[in-house]
């Protein structure tokens, strides 16, 4: 269907040429029609076999951004030195030259007071070119502080999958050889990562398989699955388990994977403890100690109590799931991890998937496939003294404190928390920022509670924003560096996986850049280690230059000479012949940037069976990987497991700390002052923040379901709306415990009562002025971030976006 859709170009003489979108973390490889000058069409590049050249709605949407009038064209500085929600910046067109003379300077201030860990760099979206701006930049310049956006993301999801397998990161899901699809709080017709693939195999899948999802709202997939489960908030690990109760009560578990009584009589009876030496495991850790704590009274009957879903509702999923097992999916999605006790929510959901056999398997859950890029030189030869001595320090956000374990990967204070690094700045804690530099990001906006960040960017005495747009935080920056736009106007490469295949695929300039932008993550960088040389610290340009271009062995002597030999450099694997390694083969550098994308091998299924990175190489019920993090931070604070479980906000004590459990959901605001738990969704239309500004983000608005277009509706159940006084098209006010927004009220029946459901997107007040109501003035609609605590999932450093507070809804 694709190859028809592109089959008809819009012009005759016109090229389609390999480009990568970033709308969202799927990061699909695409092909751009380019006219003279111009993009014209983008469609899905046919030789990915992750995409299978499909795309998404939003991919067309890019079009919209790289020409919209409202972007940055050239860098401006503010001339106002007041810095507030209020105060207009006054920026002012400036030179290149002026700009990055002007940072560079600040620099090199903090390094002649070697006072280098005050300088700060936020990431947002990035390529894999990152780490010469994110990294290897802030090393050399002496501070600790790259902090990502990974914490407001997702990282929660990647907790359960390593506290049981061993793998954090994001999985891909089988979906054409699964007979049951379970999915908790993800919408992958919609945004839930590989939307172009999962899309375009669903009609199959649905043919094949059976498909539950559980969420509080009838999302895209929940609108076309086989059953929709409306759970109560916050309550997917009562009901993850009860999946397991049935499972192992009924002796649906996979004997092959989980191993298996050893007289074979089953001896999981509900209520009753089992002798585990009666019991032979074989590829899992701990089943019989997990259903001694736990599991085994986790009965349909009780679950039904917690989750507001029907007894049979719950066995039917639950028999149905495990039936199908190896080829059941349970496929956890943001929804029941990103909350404050969602780590242990994402194991609960996740560990389904080792109970019947999925994991690793044909029709199940699967890893990322191997891929073969290069990571950039190294550093350390050009970090000096100062350097050394600045990266030292305590990082800003805080990330390892007793209240923040942060046990990324299994090691206490490894994981980034973004969002307390509003506090951290703030409250000087443990230091001062001086000079911040953020891209990509908009954390005045994306961040729960947001005004923390308004607050701390006025703090900062020097902000410098590279960014396509005056976004919320360009608002309180003192320097806007315009930006080239991802798909169509530089080089970069990101890696993404489905489909059972892993591909790397390429950005690259493709058409004329209609303003004076440069690129974030290698033109900007080069430059500014330019300015930084030419003040007499030139460690940064050296670095740079070790960035040699693998066909000729020529450094880099410009900006542009550096952002095509690094791609080159960390690709080279994949397209020279003479270093070939797996997956699709290339003549060469040329070959492989018209093509766009390269292919890994098959997934080989069953590798990992055994062979886990977790502490007992198996798939753990019972984490032993979890239990030796946890204990690492209590001995780093010289205290027990159980103090540093209840200082985070969990109930967990004893041994339950180490198993995936059940814990009431932790909800901001008392149910009389704020009667409904307030739900956060995604958009099938945004590209993460960047659609603001489209007009075609409003025009096609309804294409979520409940949502009006040119409207920011807040959905509610006609049952409550009743019983307050709201018909659909009211104006109205939504008060949290922590902000107020305004709104359209909409009559829905497709959320649960008790809840009401907004869209994360609008609320924009600057950004552009079709975002705004009135730019740098009012929003256009409210922000959900206003209405929602700042709270994390404190073992993993994520931000709470899901049952996380209670609100209040008036009519004005
Ligand atoms: P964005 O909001 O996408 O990124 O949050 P952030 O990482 O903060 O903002 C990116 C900003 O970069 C834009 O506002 C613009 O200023 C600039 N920009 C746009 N395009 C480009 C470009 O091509 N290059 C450069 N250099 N700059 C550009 C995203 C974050 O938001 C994410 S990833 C998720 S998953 C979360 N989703 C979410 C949610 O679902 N609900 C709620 N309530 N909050 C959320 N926040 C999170
Ligand atoms: Fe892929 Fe996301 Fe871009 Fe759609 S918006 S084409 S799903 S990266």
């Amino acid at each position: 269907a694709l190859a028809e859709a592109g089959d008809t170009p819009p012009e005759e003489k016109g090229t389609w040429h390999a480009g990568t979108c970033q709308g969202c973390t799927s990061w699909c490889a695409k092909q751009v029609y380019v006219v003279g000058d111009r993009a014209v069409k983008v469609r899905g590049n046919p030789h990915s076999k992750v995409c299978v050249g499909a795309s998404c709605v939003r991919a067309h949407m890019a079009l919209q951004q790289v020409y919209d009038p409202d972007r940055i064209k050239t860098p401006m500085k503010r001339t106002n030195p007041k810095k507030g929600r209020h105060e207009d910046p006054g920026f002012v067109p400036i030179s290149w030259d002026e700009a990055l003379d002007t940072l560079a300077d600040k620099i090199m201030a903090l390094r002649d007071a070697d006072e280098t860990h005050k300088y700060m760099l936020m990431r947002g979206r990035y390529t894999y070119m990152r780490d010469i701006l994110y990294d290897r930049m802030t090393k050399i310049i002496g501070s600790p502080n790259n902090i990502s956006h990974s914490a407001i993301c997702a990282e929660a999801e990647k907790f359960g999958s390593y506290y049981t397998e061993g793998y954090w990161s994001y999985r891909q899901y089988d979906v054409k050889k699964a007979r049951y699809v379970l999915i908790w709080g993800a919408d992958p017709l919609a945004a839930n990562r590989q939307v172009p693939f999962y899309t375009s195999v669903w009609g199959d899948v649905m043919e094949r398989a059976r498909v539950a999802v559980v969420e509080p709202r009838l999302s895209a997939t929940a609108g076309k699955a086989d059953e929709w489960l409306p759970i109560v908030p916050g309550q997917d690990s009562a009901l993850a388990l009860a999946i397991a109760h049935v499972i192992l009560t009924r002796g649906l578990w996979s004997r092959e994977f989980v191993g298996d009584f050893k007289d074979g009589s089953n001896r999981f009876v509900p209520g009753q403890t089992v002798d585990e030496s009666t019991f032979d495991e074989a590829f899992t850790h701990g089943v019989v100690a997990w259903w001694n704590l736990e599991v085994k009274d986790r009965s349909p009957a009780w679950a039904a109590e917690k989750t507001g879903l029907p007894v049979a509702q719950i066995l039917r999923v639950a028999e149905d799931f495990g039936k199908a097992a190896p080829r059941a999916i349970s496929w956890v999605g943001g929804g029941p991890s990103m909350q404050v006790r969602g780590g242990y929510g994402s194991m609960a959901c996740h560990a389904l998937n080792g109970l019947v056999g999925a994991c690793d398997n044909e029709g199940g859950t699967l890893v990322s496939n191997k891929e073969y890029t290069r990571k950039f030189p190294k550093p350390d030869a050009f970090m000096d003294d100062i350097a050394k001595k600045g990266k030292k320090h305590e990082k800003i956000d805080q990330r390892g404190r007793l209240t923040f374990p942060a046990l990324k990967s299994g090691k206490p204070g490894s994981a980034v928390l973004t969002n307390n690094a509003a506090d951290g700045i703030l409250n000087e804690d443990p230091y001062e920022i001086k000079v911040a530099v953020g891209y990509m990001n908009n954390f005045t906006f994306s961040c729960t509670q947001p005004d923390r960040w308004e607050r701390a960017l006025a703090k900062i005495p020097f902000v410098a924003h590279l960014t396509t747009h005056a976004s919320e935080f360009s608002w309180f920056s003192d320097l806007l560096l315009p930006n080239t736009h991802h798909l169509f106007e530089k080089y970069g490469y990101v890696k993404s996986i489905a489909n059972g295949y892993r591909h790397v695929t390429l950005m690259q300039p493709v058409i004329k850049r209609i303003g004076d932008y440069k690129t974030d993550e290698t033109e900007v960088p080069w430059l500014l280690a330019e300015k930084l040389s030419q003040r007499g610290f030139d460690n940064l340009l050296r670095h740079y230059k070790e960035y040699r271009d693998p066909e000729t062995g020529k450094e880099p002597t410009t900006a542009d000479e550096f952002s095509l030999y690094a791609l080159k450099y960390a690709t080279q694997s994949l397209w020279d012949p003479a270093q070939y390694k797996g997956g699709d083969k290339f003549n060469g550098w040329k070959e492989f940037l018209e093509t766009g994308v390269w292919n890994s091998d098959p997934y080989p299924y069953r590798k990992r069976w055994g062979k886990m990175k977790t502490a007992t190489e198996k798939f753990e019920f019972y984490s032993v990987t979890l239990k030796n993090a946890l204990e690492k931070h209590a001995k780093k604070h010289k205290t027990t497991v159980d103090e540093v479980l209840s200082a985070c906000n969990y109930e967990a004590q004893g041994e339950h700390a180490f198993i995936p459990h059940h814990e009431d959901p932790f909800t901001i605001g008392d149910a009389d002052t704020y009667p409904f738990v307030f739900v956060d969704h995604k958009s099938r239309l945004n590209r993460e923040g960047r659609s603001a500004n489209c007009t075609w983000y409003y025009d096609f608005k309804d294409l979520d379901p409940g949502d009006e277009p040119w409207q920011d509706v807040a959905k509610i159940n006609p049952a409550d709306a009743k019983k307050i006084g709201i018909k659909s098209g009211d104006t109205i006010r939504i008060t949290s415990p922590t902000g107020t927004i305004e709104c359209t009220a909409k009559l829905w029946e497709g959320i649960r009562p008790g809840t009401v459901a907004k869209c994360f997107g609008q609320g924009h007040w600057a950004y552009g002025r079709v975002a705004a109501g009135e730019f740098g003035k009012t929003p256009r609609g409210g922000n959900n971030n206003d209405l929602i605590p700042a709270e994390y999932d404190r073992l993993s450093g994520s931000t709470v976006r899901h049952a996380g507070t209670r609100v209040k809804i008036e009519r004005i």
